[in-house]
């Protein structure tokens, strides 16, 4: 059994849609990040950095954050979703540092001051909008000729996946980059991602944040 400690936001979907994916019984926790629950002694003695998620896997008793090295756990865990081969393990684990230093925490900024920051300073927004295009636009040459971000549907998917599903409902469009808007369609119809991006709570509504266009 999985303990995954999580709340309705992008890191902890990706995931409950590998839990999902991987068919592993787990059980869930919420740590409400909006009311400072991952600020609690408790949560802390499981991750000193105080974010969402964690899983406690009380098989191995390991208890492991940051939601990458947690994808990258899952699949060793079970020989899943993450390929043998050197090639493509490489390219897959690139990637996979790639979304969490560039896309998740540009992304992130990117929200936070278009939409959440109660003052939106001018450059700030600027920046991270300018960012966002360019790595969406990165995202968009990694998919050319692919269907997936690997040779197979893999943890690299779900890693980019629970940032776009959020960036997307956030109002940032992807409908001008064609390769990546039918990733994200092929992405998005797989049962286990309708599922996951529920689990423990689906994202909230965003339109009163949205940017006046
Ligand atoms: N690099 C971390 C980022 C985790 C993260 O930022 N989690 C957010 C929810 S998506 C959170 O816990 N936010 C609360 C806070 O920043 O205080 C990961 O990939 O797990």
């Amino acid at each position: 059994m999985i303990t995954l400690y999580a709340h309705g936001s992008p890191n902890p979907h990706k995931v409950s849609i590998a839990l999902e994916e991987l068919r592993l019984p787990y059980e869930t926790r919420i740590i409400n990040v909006r009311e400072g629950g991952q600020f609690n002694p408790g949560f802390i003695a499981l991750n000193p950095n105080a974010k969402v998620p964690v899983i406690v896997d009380h098989e191995t008793e390991h208890t492991i954050y940051e939601s990458n090295a947690i994808l990258l756990y899952l699949a060793e865990k079970t020989g899943q979703l993450f390929p043998i081969d050197v090639q493509q393990r490489w390219r897959g684990l690139q990637l996979l540092f790639f979304q969490a230093a560039s896309i998740g925490a540009m992304f992130g900024q990117r929200a936070h001051f278009s939409l959440f920051a109660p003052e939106k300073p001018t450059y700030a927004v600027e920046r991270y909008l300018k960012e966002g295009e360019r790595l969406t636009a990165v995202l968009e040459t990694l998919l050319t000729g692919r269907e997936y971000f690997l040779d197979e549907y893999s943890i690299v998917d779900i890693a980019h996946f629970g940032w776009l599903w959020c960036s997307t409902r956030q109002g940032f469009a992807i409908d001008s980059y064609p390769n990546l808007k039918a990733w994200f369609d092929r992405v998005a119809t797989r049962p286990a991602v309708k599922k996951g991006v529920t689990v423990p709570l689906e994202l909230p509504d965003f339109i009163s944040f949205r940017r006046a266009a």
